[in-house]
């Protein structure tokens, strides 16, 4: 079972600036913390970190025979249709991933591109969304292996 981890822009910044928002923990903390749980489940893990909207895409065809993603793309959850449309091409299951609540913040982060093509969102749970997307698709993938 083999799981990418996709982040966009601006995450590489995590930890530095506006902990109120987006938590204490560096995208190098939480990748730590994905990997042990990875391990946990016997799962294989890769990260992606871009701030390029075509390195993203990339890397979606690129991994199209990988099992599943996790995905926050940053502010290009609110505007790239470029991405919808790479996560919808390979059909490969994915997780959208938000540390804040959305949904509680301006208008503009309401909508997602991403939300029509992707199985789920974890919204507003900090790290721990990471976390919990990559539990739900162990569950998934594991009983779908059963058949
Ligand atoms: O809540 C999230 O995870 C977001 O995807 C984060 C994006 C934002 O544009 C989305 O609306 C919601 C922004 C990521 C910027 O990350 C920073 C981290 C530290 C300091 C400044 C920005």
């Amino acid at each position: 079972m083999r799981i990418l981890v996709l982040n966009g822009p601006n995450l590489n910044l995590l930890g530095r600036r506006e902990p109120e928002i987006y938590g204490l923990q560096t995208l190098a903390d939480i990748e730590v913390l994905i990997r042990n749980r990875a391990e946990e489940h016997g799962i294989e893990v890769d990260f992606l970190q871009s701030n390029h909207e075509g390195v993203l895409v990339d890397a979606i065809q690129e991994h199209r025979d990988w099992d599943g993603f996790i995905i926050n793309a940053g502010a290009l959850t609110h505007t790239s249709l470029a991405i919808a449309d790479a996560i919808s091409s390979v059909g490969v299951p994915a997780v959208e991933v938000h540390l804040s609540n959305v949904h509680a913040r301006e208008a503009f982060r309401h909508h997602s591109y991403l939300s029509p093509v992707v199985w789920g969102q974890v919204v507003g749970f900090g790290y721990r969304g990471y976390l919990a997307a990559l539990d739900l698709l162990y569950d998934r993938l594991s009983r779908e292996a059963l058949g």
